[in-house]
Protein backbone atom coordinates (compact mmCIF):
# COMPACT_ATOMS: atom_id res chain seq x y z
CA UNK A 1 0.00 0.00 0.00
CA UNK A 2 2.02 3.51 -1.15
CA UNK A 3 -0.01 6.34 1.02
CA UNK A 4 -0.30 10.03 -0.25
CA UNK A 5 3.31 10.72 0.92
CA UNK A 6 4.90 7.93 -1.24
CA UNK A 7 5.75 6.01 1.82
CA UNK A 8 5.18 2.39 2.05
CA UNK A 9 2.94 1.81 4.94
CA UNK A 10 2.54 -1.15 7.18
CA UNK A 11 0.18 -3.80 6.21
CA UNK A 12 -3.81 -3.25 7.31
CA UNK A 13 -5.44 -6.40 9.16
CA UNK A 14 -7.59 -7.58 7.22
CA UNK A 15 -12.19 -7.40 7.78
CA UNK A 16 -12.86 -10.21 9.91
CA UNK A 17 -14.22 -13.30 7.24
CA UNK A 18 -17.66 -13.93 8.34
CA UNK A 19 -18.32 -17.97 8.11
CA UNK A 20 -21.35 -18.87 6.93
CA UNK A 21 -21.26 -22.72 6.40
CA UNK A 22 -18.44 -24.88 8.42
CA UNK A 23 -15.30 -24.46 7.53
CA UNK A 24 -14.43 -28.43 6.90
CA UNK A 25 -10.67 -29.58 7.46
CA UNK A 26 -10.08 -33.16 5.61
CA UNK A 27 -8.23 -35.93 7.26
CA UNK A 28 -4.33 -35.20 7.62
CA UNK A 29 -4.88 -31.43 5.67
CA UNK A 30 -3.93 -28.21 6.98
CA UNK A 31 -5.36 -25.39 7.07
CA UNK A 32 -3.25 -22.32 7.71
CA UNK A 33 -5.42 -18.93 8.13
CA UNK A 34 -2.00 -16.63 8.07
CA UNK A 35 -3.51 -14.57 10.80
CA UNK A 36 -6.89 -14.02 9.48
CA UNK A 37 -9.80 -13.27 11.77
CA UNK A 38 -13.26 -15.20 11.75
CA UNK A 39 -16.04 -14.80 12.80
CA UNK A 40 -19.45 -16.97 12.90
CA UNK A 41 -22.78 -15.89 11.31
CA UNK A 42 -24.91 -16.02 13.70
CA UNK A 43 -27.88 -16.57 11.79
CA UNK A 44 -26.66 -19.98 10.15
CA UNK A 45 -23.52 -20.95 12.56
CA UNK A 46 -24.56 -19.42 16.50
CA UNK A 47 -24.61 -16.26 18.44
CA UNK A 48 -21.63 -17.57 20.74
CA UNK A 49 -23.99 -17.60 24.12
CA UNK A 50 -24.36 -20.09 26.08
CA UNK A 51 -27.16 -22.02 23.78
CA UNK A 52 -26.07 -25.60 23.34
CA UNK A 53 -26.45 -26.96 19.48
CA UNK A 54 -24.51 -23.84 17.91
CA UNK A 55 -21.99 -25.03 15.13
CA UNK A 56 -18.51 -24.75 14.76
CA UNK A 57 -16.64 -21.93 12.61
CA UNK A 58 -14.46 -24.90 11.53
CA UNK A 59 -14.37 -28.87 11.80
CA UNK A 60 -11.45 -30.77 11.53
CA UNK A 61 -11.47 -34.86 10.84
CA UNK A 62 -8.50 -37.15 12.19
CA UNK A 63 -5.04 -36.54 11.80
CA UNK A 64 -5.78 -32.52 10.33
CA UNK A 65 -4.24 -29.54 11.93
CA UNK A 66 -5.30 -25.80 12.03
CA UNK A 67 -2.91 -23.12 12.78
CA UNK A 68 -2.69 -19.31 12.60
CA UNK A 69 -6.33 -18.57 13.30
CA UNK A 70 -8.02 -15.70 15.11
CA UNK A 71 -11.39 -16.60 15.94
CA UNK A 72 -13.34 -13.60 16.73
CA UNK A 73 -16.78 -13.04 18.07
CA UNK A 74 -18.93 -14.67 17.25
CA UNK A 75 -17.31 -17.55 18.08
CA UNK A 76 -20.57 -19.99 17.76
CA UNK A 77 -19.33 -23.40 18.43
CA UNK A 78 -15.85 -22.89 17.95
CA UNK A 79 -13.65 -25.58 16.90
CA UNK A 80 -14.91 -29.60 16.46
CA UNK A 81 -12.33 -32.04 16.19
CA UNK A 82 -13.08 -35.94 15.25
CA UNK A 83 -10.02 -37.82 16.32
CA UNK A 84 -6.39 -36.54 16.42
CA UNK A 85 -5.62 -32.60 15.65
CA UNK A 86 -3.14 -30.06 15.81
CA UNK A 87 -4.13 -26.90 17.00
CA UNK A 88 -1.22 -24.44 16.27
CA UNK A 89 -1.43 -20.69 17.00
CA UNK A 90 -5.00 -19.81 17.01
CA UNK A 91 -6.42 -17.25 19.49
CA UNK A 92 -9.74 -17.47 20.61
CA UNK A 93 -10.52 -13.78 21.52
CA UNK A 94 -14.26 -14.02 22.82
CA UNK A 95 -15.25 -17.48 23.11
CA UNK A 96 -18.30 -18.43 22.58
CA UNK A 97 -20.23 -21.40 24.15
CA UNK A 98 -16.83 -23.27 23.96
CA UNK A 99 -13.85 -23.06 22.22
CA UNK A 100 -13.01 -26.62 21.08
CA UNK A 101 -14.84 -29.83 21.29
CA UNK A 102 -13.08 -33.33 20.89
CA UNK A 103 -15.88 -35.18 19.34
CA UNK A 104 -14.24 -38.36 18.95
CA UNK A 105 -11.41 -40.62 20.48
CA UNK A 106 -8.12 -38.93 19.69
CA UNK A 107 -5.14 -36.70 20.89
CA UNK A 108 -5.09 -33.06 20.70
CA UNK A 109 -2.90 -30.79 20.78
CA UNK A 110 -2.42 -27.71 21.43
CA UNK A 111 0.35 -25.34 21.18
CA UNK A 112 0.42 -21.68 21.40
CA UNK A 113 -2.08 -19.37 20.81
CA UNK A 114 -5.00 -18.37 23.70
CA UNK A 115 -8.43 -18.11 25.13
CA UNK A 116 -10.09 -15.00 26.54
CA UNK A 117 -13.84 -14.12 27.82
CA UNK A 118 -15.15 -17.88 28.11
CA UNK A 119 -18.36 -17.74 29.83
CA UNK A 120 -17.72 -21.44 30.65
CA UNK A 121 -15.32 -23.92 29.00
CA UNK A 122 -12.83 -23.55 26.66
CA UNK A 123 -11.93 -27.00 26.14
CA UNK A 124 -14.64 -29.98 26.33
CA UNK A 125 -13.85 -33.82 25.56
CA UNK A 126 -16.98 -35.19 24.35
CA UNK A 127 -15.01 -38.36 23.68
CA UNK A 128 -12.05 -40.30 25.24
CA UNK A 129 -8.83 -39.08 24.01
CA UNK A 130 -6.18 -36.84 25.48
CA UNK A 131 -5.88 -32.76 25.59
CA UNK A 132 -2.22 -31.21 25.29
CA UNK A 133 -2.14 -27.96 26.17
CA UNK A 134 1.20 -25.86 26.02
CA UNK A 135 2.49 -22.73 25.52
CA UNK A 136 -1.01 -20.83 25.98
CA UNK A 137 -2.69 -18.38 27.83
CA UNK A 138 -6.28 -18.11 28.91
CA UNK A 139 -8.06 -14.89 30.32
CA UNK A 140 -11.50 -14.47 32.33
CA UNK A 141 -12.41 -18.45 31.96
CA UNK A 142 -14.83 -20.45 33.32
CA UNK A 143 -12.70 -23.91 33.37
CA UNK A 144 -9.79 -24.55 30.64
CA UNK A 145 -10.90 -27.96 30.30
CA UNK A 146 -13.78 -30.11 30.99
CA UNK A 147 -14.87 -33.66 30.33
CA UNK A 148 -18.51 -33.73 29.15
CA UNK A 149 -20.48 -34.14 32.87
CA UNK A 150 -21.33 -37.63 33.88
CA UNK A 151 -19.46 -39.35 31.54
CA UNK A 152 -17.06 -42.25 32.80
CA UNK A 153 -13.85 -42.53 29.82
CA UNK A 154 -10.52 -41.72 29.71
CA UNK A 155 -9.36 -38.25 29.52
CA UNK A 156 -5.98 -37.31 29.94
CA UNK A 157 -5.54 -33.94 30.27
CA UNK A 158 -1.96 -31.56 30.19
CA UNK A 159 -0.83 -28.32 30.89
CA UNK A 160 2.64 -27.48 30.31
CA UNK A 161 4.48 -23.63 30.30
CA UNK A 162 1.15 -21.80 30.13
CA UNK A 163 -0.23 -18.76 32.23
CA UNK A 164 -3.75 -18.24 33.06
CA UNK A 165 -6.03 -15.88 34.90
CA UNK A 166 -8.83 -14.94 36.28
CA UNK A 167 -10.65 -18.16 36.33
CA UNK A 168 -14.12 -18.73 37.81
CA UNK A 169 -13.90 -22.90 38.81
CA UNK A 170 -10.74 -24.44 37.96
CA UNK A 171 -8.02 -25.61 35.42
CA UNK A 172 -9.26 -29.04 34.41
CA UNK A 173 -12.72 -30.83 35.50
CA UNK A 174 -14.45 -34.17 34.91
CA UNK A 175 -16.60 -36.84 36.93
CA UNK A 176 -14.76 -39.96 35.68
CA UNK A 177 -12.29 -41.68 38.37
CA UNK A 178 -9.99 -42.97 35.34
CA UNK A 179 -9.21 -39.42 34.04
CA UNK A 180 -5.79 -37.81 34.90
CA UNK A 181 -4.61 -34.26 34.66
CA UNK A 182 -1.34 -32.84 34.91
CA UNK A 183 0.17 -29.38 35.23
CA UNK A 184 3.86 -28.11 34.87
CA UNK A 185 5.55 -24.85 34.60
CA UNK A 186 2.36 -22.68 34.28
CA UNK A 187 2.03 -18.97 36.13
CA UNK A 188 -1.45 -18.52 37.50
CA UNK A 189 -3.24 -15.31 38.91
CA UNK A 190 -6.94 -15.62 40.07
CA UNK A 191 -7.18 -19.76 39.90
CA UNK A 192 -9.69 -20.53 42.83
CA UNK A 193 -8.97 -24.45 42.08
CA UNK A 194 -6.74 -26.54 39.67
CA UNK A 195 -8.13 -30.02 39.53
CA UNK A 196 -11.94 -30.68 40.41
CA UNK A 197 -13.74 -34.22 40.13
CA UNK A 198 -10.03 -36.71 39.36
CA UNK A 199 -9.92 -39.36 41.69
CA UNK A 200 -6.62 -39.49 43.98
CA UNK A 201 -3.37 -39.88 42.01
CA UNK A 202 -4.46 -38.99 39.00
CA UNK A 203 -3.70 -35.40 39.74
CA UNK A 204 0.11 -33.82 39.34
CA UNK A 205 1.47 -29.82 39.32
CA UNK A 206 5.25 -29.12 39.25
C1 LIG B 1 -22.79 -29.30 27.87
C2 LIG B 1 -23.94 -30.21 27.54
C3 LIG B 1 -23.50 -31.37 26.67
C4 LIG B 1 -22.75 -30.86 25.44
C5 LIG B 1 -21.63 -29.95 25.86
C6 LIG B 1 -20.93 -29.36 24.67
O1 LIG B 1 -21.89 -29.94 28.72
O2 LIG B 1 -24.52 -30.71 28.73
O3 LIG B 1 -24.62 -32.12 26.26
O4 LIG B 1 -23.62 -30.17 24.58
O5 LIG B 1 -22.12 -28.91 26.68
O6 LIG B 1 -20.36 -30.12 23.89
O7 LIG B 1 -20.94 -28.14 24.51
CA1 LIG C 1 -21.64 -26.67 26.19
CA1 LIG D 1 -17.43 -15.15 25.39
CA1 LIG E 1 -20.26 -26.72 22.79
Amino acid sequence: LITSFGAVSSKVQAAPEVVSQTILVKAGETYDGKGQTFVANPDTLGDGSQDEGQKPIFRLENGATLKNVIIGAPGADGVHCYGNATITNVTWQDVGEDALTLKAKGTVNITGGGAYKAYDKVFQANAEGTINIKNFKANDIGKLARQNGGSSYQVNFTLDNSDISNVKDSIFRTDSSKSTAKITNTRYSDVPTLFKGFASGKTSQS
